[in-house]
């Protein structure tokens, strides 16, 4: 999945839309910057190229709406809290911890929001719980992430079978950036995610815009139906901008530059040059701000329970 995604002039999006883009970018930056210093522990898997899906499907989502996040889910926190505080300290293990310190990048609890780095671990759980508010609370929804590579996982056609079956308000959203980890989706999957959710008999959509306001008017439809009970799964093609988790990138570089090309950062800048830099030097500045500050913290205790 390495063409250019589309060629076209990306619309301009309101300051707020493009505030959180920004956010999830600089986010992820300092991340990779801080872990680069020694400065963090663990281990993180950033979005960087990614960010503009969870941040398209934000006010497709509402409250009573089940979030399932993956490992790399920092954009589908921030997206649903606008919390960076909360999750850097998380992160670096400080006071203000999002779950204490306990859950690091890959696994947070909080409110309808629960991450988990096991792959396809949460398809199952976010069926049953499409199936939980189908009966408790119709017209919310379960939203799930997985990527291309999880669609190895079997757990994933246990989930989709029951989806089908039980006309769950299930939401798959595949963020299909053509590897997993170093191998690519092309070595590992036969036929298609098409062909897969077809085999279900699911609807699925393919996404390959990286334009915000024509991603939310493509989905818009297609969500309400999934409050109705019609399991939809939701293919983005898109592109990891950078390594896997840190320092491990193993691909070619026409790969690595093809995911530069399309990456909505710099064509954003290129097309809305006034409103782009108006805002990207106020959210850098912000993110350093509160790098600085959560830093500077006491360590968290593990008795700061899960929101
Ligand atoms: C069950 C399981 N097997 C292996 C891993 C190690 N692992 C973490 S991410 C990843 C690749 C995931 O690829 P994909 O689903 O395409 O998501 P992406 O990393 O590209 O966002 C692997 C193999 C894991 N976390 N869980
Ligand atoms: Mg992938």
């Amino acid at each position: 999945m390495t063409e250019i995604l589309d060629g076209l002039r990306l619309s301009r999006l309101g300051d707020d839309d493009l505030e959180l883009l920004l956010l999830v970018r600089h986010f992820e930056l300092k991340l990779l910057e801080l872990y680069g210093r020694g400065d963090l522990n663990g281990t993180t898997h950033t979005c960087l190229g990614q960010e503009y899906v969870p941040v398209a499907l934000r006010p497709l989502l509402g409250e009573g709406d089940h979030v399932f996040s993956n490992h790399r889910g920092h954009g589908h926190y921030l997206s649903r809290f606008r919390d960076p505080h909360g999750l850097l300290a998380e992160i670096m293990g400080r006071e203000g911890a999002v779950c204490g310190g306990v859950g690091g990048s890959q696994h947070i609890h909080r409110d309808r929001y629960l991450s988990t780095g096991v792959q396809g671990e949460s398809m199952p759980v976010a069926a049953g719980v499409a199936l939980h508010l189908k009966r408790a609370e119709p017209g919310a929804i379960a939203c799930v992430y997985i990527g291309d590579g999880t669609w190895g996982e079997g757990a994933v056609y246990e989930a989709l079978n029951l989806a089908a079956l039980w006309r769950l308000p299930l939401l798959v959203v595949v963020e299909n950036n053509g590897i997993a980890q170093s191998t690519p989706t092309t070595s590992q999957m036969a036929g298609t995610v098409a062909g897969r959710a077809a085999a279900f008999g699911i609807r699925h959509h393919l996404v390959v815009s990286t334009d915000v306001n024509d991603i939310r008017l493509s989905l818009e439809p297609l969500v309400a139906e999934v409050r109705e009970g019609r399991p939809l799964v939701v293919e983005f093609v898109t592109h990891r901008l950078g390594p896997h988790s840190k320092g491990d990138d193993v691909r070619p570089a026409g790969a690595v530059q093809a995911a530069r090309d399309n990456d909505w950062y710099g064509r954003y800048a290129h097309d809305h040059p006034e409103q782009f830099h108006r805002l990207d030097g106020m959210v850098k500045a912000q993110v350093q701000g509160i790098a600085d500050e959560v830093a500077a913290r006491p360590l968290s205790r593990r008795e700061e329970s899960c929101a």
